[in-house]
């Protein structure tokens, strides 16, 4: 079972980087537009891509929807099952979980014919009035679908586990895989609703118009969490891999395992912080919902000093010594290692940026601006998707029994798309403080000479240079990645082997004889609740008004 669980999740994973490649290609026209330079103009791009916002708009949706959905599917699928089929107990149906690999893509693969022939340049948060075509809202419904049929099946499996196992501790990768698809199921709902209810039946021209209020707060129900979907499954590679490649041990197990159970519970209750500048949203409900923004900042703070001890740890081992001086003995020659420590140190700069945003008192200064793309770089692009790649270095050759191409060029690539992302955080930060809006053609001929005037040569260059350095990063990552699944097979332990710490969860321990931390965690079905009630709570008092008050408005086609 285990072999054919590495072939499906080998699928999952090039699928996600398949993705990925195309997105990454067009990362660079985008900033270059934000560098004043509008490549979408010249006539060989303009008869494959229309406009900006097409460009734009497959950019967002195949990195950060597409990517990060394939990606975790595989990787949360197979970790746990894996686990749990080695603890015993768990027999993985594989038929099914091919059944939804062929689902989901074939979700993808019909929400890709209406972006590429644009009738769905609606950008990545497709936001009605702005209407796509029906097909697209379909591949999109069934993607969805098709990661919550991931998600049954992982828990099914753990349920199934823990019957076997009664009195026994989860395993903790499973733990953190569990409570990431619980936390997701959850998080779904608002997204489903509305696409299921109202943009398919819209755009079908079933109803005579949909509510933007309601359909953006729905909307958000799902799309903050989303990006805890996006991130947990680093914070799995961060707690229970890395510290292993570093040569140490996770710090703490009942830490690890708070972090992800508060997660679960806070991570869906935020979305109005979205929504600040929306009208017809109590204020009241702004702040509650602000509050619990920065209560779900608190286990990514657990985790910076948890992870931050194992890593020191593990380079006191290897001799580190002061204060600071220890990281210098970090593995920073092994390559999928220095990724996803540049990947946690964006995410320094990311979060704080976050609790920028969610401030009620901030957030007028940077909504809508340059700066949101800035934010979204260093988080999505950088915590998840280099720890990914670097996830990828190791995670590969473990599913293909192939040796990674070139290791040199891929510690190359980690560099160079960390400084790439870097940058173009910083020039993008930059124009945004300055009031350059987000998704905002600025070269087109109107506002050229307003951006010109506000004299923002540098970041905009910084902005245009990232855009060179991250298409150069691209390239070298994926030589690297398609050169090592298409190299012979060798099957050589050392380089297949799985780099999860067999002591951090001895598989069968006792409950009763655990932790108060771990025992009290354990329960993730009634902290599943939980979320759902506190849901309930600040969410129903926001969305009744807004149903008591539909307003249907027509769709808008705006390309
Ligand atoms: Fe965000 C907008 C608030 C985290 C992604 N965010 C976005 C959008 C995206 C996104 C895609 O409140 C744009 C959506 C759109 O298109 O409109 N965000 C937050 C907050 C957090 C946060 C409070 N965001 C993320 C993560 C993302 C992500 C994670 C993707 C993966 N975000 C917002 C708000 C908006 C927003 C508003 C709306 C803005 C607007 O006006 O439109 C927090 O969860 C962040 C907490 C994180 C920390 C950092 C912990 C640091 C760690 C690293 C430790 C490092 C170590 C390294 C140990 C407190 C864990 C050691 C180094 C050695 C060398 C040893």
């Amino acid at each position: 079972a285990l072999t054919g669980l590495k072939t499906l999740t080998q699928y999952y994973v090039v699928t996600a980087f398949l993705a990925l490649f195309i997105g990454v290609m067009l990362g660079p026209l985008q900033a270059l537009n934000y560098g004043g330079v509008n490549v979408y103009e010249y006539p060989l791009l303009k008869a494959l891509i229309r406009s900006y916002y097409q460009g734009l708009t497959l950019h967002g949706v195949l990195n950060a929807l597409v990517f990060t959905q394939f990606f975790i599917s595989g990787w949360l699928l197979y970790l746990p099952l894996r686990e749990l089929t080695q603890a015993g107990g768990a027999r993985p149906n594989l038929r099914f979980a091919w059944f939804t690999y062929v689902l989901m893509t074939a979700g993808l693969l019909t929400a890709a014919v209406p972006l590429l022939s644009n009738d769905a340049t609606v950008l990545y948060t497709f936001y009605p009035p702005l209407e796509g075509s029906p097909v697209f809202y379909i591949g999109a419904g069934v993607m969805v679908a098709a990661s919550l049929l991931v998600a049954g099946q992982v828990v099914w499996t753990w349920l199934a586990w823990k019957r076997a196992h009664p009195g026994r501790v989860t395993p903790v990768v499973t733990y953190m895989s569990v409570a990431t698809w619980l936390m997701w199921a959850v998080a779904a709902l608002g997204l489903v609703v509305e696409v299921v209810v109202m943009l398919i039946p819209w755009s079908l021209g079933l109803t005579r118009g949909v509510d933007p209020l309601l359909a953006r707060t729905l909307f958000w129900w799902t799309g903050h969490p989303i990006v805890y979907f996006w991130l947990l499954p680093a914070y799995v590679s961060w707690y229970a891999f890395l510290p292993r490649q570093a040569g140490g041990r996770m710090a703490s197990e009942g830490l690890t395992r708070l972090s992800f159970a508060m997660f679960l519970v806070f991570s869906v209750p935020v979305g109005l912080h979205h929504q600040y500048a929306d009208p017809n949203v109590q204020s009241s409900w702004k702040v509650i919902h602000m509050f619990l923004t920065f209560l779900v900042a608190v286990p990514s703070l657990l985790t910076a000093f948890s992870v931050a001890a194992s890593l020191e740890d593990a380079a006191r081992a290897r001799g580190g010594r002061g204060v600071v001086g220890w990281m210098r003995r970090l593995p920073w020659g092994n390559a999928s290692v220095t990724a996803q420590v540049l990947a946690m140190v964006s995410f320094i700069f990311g979060g704080a940026g976050g609790i920028v945003n969610a401030s009620i008192a901030f957030a007028p200064v940077v909504h809508n601006t340059a700066w949101i793309p800035g934010h979204f770089h260093i988080t999505v692009g950088t915590a998840t998707t280099l720890t990914f790649m670097g996830v990828a270095f190791w995670l590969v050759p473990h599913l293909t029994g192939k040796r990674l191409f070139a290791p040199r060029a891929a510690l190359a690539s980690a560099w160079l798309w960390f400084g790439g992302m870097m940058l173009f955080a910083l020039g993008m930060h930059w124009q945004g403080l300055a009031g350059v809006p987000r998704r905002a053609q600025v070269s087109a001929s109107a506002q050229q000479a307003a951006y010109d005037a506000m004299n923002l040569g540098v970041p905009r260059a910084l902005t245009a240079l990232s855009g060179v350095i991250l298409l150069v990063a691209g390239l070298t990552f994926f030589t690297v990645l398609f050169r090592t699944l298409l190299s012979a097979r060798r099957d050589n332990p050392e380089d297949t082997a799985i780099p999860v710490s067999d002591t951090i969860s001895p598989a069968g321990a006792s409950l009763t004889a655990a932790t108060p931390l771990v025992r009290h965690t354990e329960p993730l079905l009634a902290l599943t609740l939980l979320a759902l009630i506190l849901v309930a709570l600040v969410y129903g008092p926001v969305i009744a008004p807004m149903l008591a008050n539909y307003q249907a408005v027509p769709g808008q086609r705006l390309w």
